[in-house]
């Protein structure tokens, strides 16, 4: 089995390039990505060890380079996750977000149907549903909930899960779908929030949390999320999508403090900033159907995954330290300075 893994220098492609590497030793991956502020070859420096391992230097929403990938090694999946995938940054520069989420998709599906393909994943998120209110905690997003975007990042990605279901009905494109509720772990830019706080209380820096931080996010570890991906790719249903979360509800001040607890650090750093324009109030995804069909179940709670990521933090100064001092500097200037 020859997999193209997009987005695999990024955070979760990269944790899924390992997952892939480990679980199934006999196939080969090969990682498109164009190495955009979020990609990161030091990332990958264990798996290029790996003769089952490329890395191909490429744009997705670049055709000649997507279709030539593909005459060169006739790849028997696709697993998409290269995207601009943070919120903020979409609010600031929309375009960017609709080339690489929608046309990078578009361009990955049509090389698709002209190699023959037997399943093109499509890795998207819970934020396709919009938001729900803070006070039904009866609410969850299931497979059924409407489409309702805030955000310009989120409206790619919903224009993208449309044109992939577009794809499967017109060209019975063999497709899947998994929506994905907020991960952390291993390998997560520091612009996110949970690698954000880590990264900034280590240095005793100010955290800034949105409005009064009583937003709501459905924490899953990167490592189940690959799982999930793994067994859909391999036994979900072509023309399914698959909600993948882990009842793992926390408001972001809950979140932030979980951190400061498990680094020793005093809540005295937090400190309360102009709310994000739109901010999604609450998601909350029901995993009912991928844990009933395909017997998922995630393997860590909340307070297990997050103690392993600090560590692995802690234990990974180079390579986060290499991003903040860099061009990551004037990005937080820029969104966070006078805020
Ligand atoms: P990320 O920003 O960490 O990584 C994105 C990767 O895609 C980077 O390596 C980048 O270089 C690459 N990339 C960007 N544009 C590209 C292009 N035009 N061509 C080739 N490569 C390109 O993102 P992430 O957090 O790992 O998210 C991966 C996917 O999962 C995205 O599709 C995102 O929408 C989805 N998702 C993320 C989360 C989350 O919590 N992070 C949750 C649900 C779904
Ligand atoms: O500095 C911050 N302060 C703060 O309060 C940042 C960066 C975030 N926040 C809040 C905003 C959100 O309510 O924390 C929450 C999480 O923010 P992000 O880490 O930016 O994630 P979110 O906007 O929830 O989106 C994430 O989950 C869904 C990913 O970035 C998306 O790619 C994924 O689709």
């Amino acid at each position: 089995m020859k997999i193209i893994v997009t987005g695999g220098a990024g955070f979760i492609g990269s944790n899924f390039v390992y997952h892939m590497l480990e679980k199934h030793p006999d196939y080969k991956i090969i990682c498109l990505d164009n190495l955009t502020y979020a990609g990161n070859l030091h990332t990958l420096e264990e798996a290029m060890k790996n003769p089952n391992f490329k890395f191909v230097k490429g744009d997705i929403s670049e055709r000649d380079c997507v279709f030539k990938l593909f005459e060169d090694e006739k790849p028997d999946v696709v697993v998409n996750f290269a995207a601009e995938s943070h919120v903020d940054r979409s609010i600031e520069d929309p375009g960017i977000f609709l080339n690489t989420n929608i046309i990078g998709t578009q361009v990955m599906m049509d090389a698709c149907r002209k190699y023959g393909i037997k399943r093109y994943h499509q890795v998207s998120t819970d934020e396709v549903y919009g938001d729900l209110p803070l006070d039904r905690l009866d609410l969850m997003f299931t497979e059924d909930t409407p489409i309702h975007t805030s955000s310009p990042y989120s409206a790619s990605k919903a224009g993208a899960d449309l044109l992939v279901m577009a794809y499967y009905r017109t060209f019975g494109l063999p497709v899947t779908i998994s929506r994905c509720s907020n991960n952390y772990g291993p390998y997560h830019f520091p612009e996110k929030l949970i690698p954000l706080i880590i990264t900034r209380a280590l240095d005793n820096q100010n955290l800034p949390v949105y409005g009064t931080g009583a937003n709501v996010r459905d924490w899953l570890y990167v490592g189940d999320h690959c799982s999930a991906i793994d067994l859909v790719i391999h036994k979900g249903r072509v023309g399914e999508t698959y909600n993948i979360g882990g009842h793992n509800e926390r408001t972001n001040l809950e979140v932030v403090k979980a951190v400061l607890h498990e680094l020793g650090k005093p809540e005295s750093l937090i400190t309360y900033v102009t709310d994000r324009p739109g901010h999604d109030r609450r998601y909350a995804i029901d995993p009912a159907k991928i844990e009933k069909e395909l017997g998922w179940q995630p393997t860590y709670n909340f307070e297990q995954g997050i103690k392993v990521t600090v560590k692995w933090y802690l234990e990974n100064k180079g390579w986060w330290e290499k991003i903040i001092s860099g061009e990551y500097q004037n990005y937080y200037d820029k969104m966070y300075t006078n805020r």
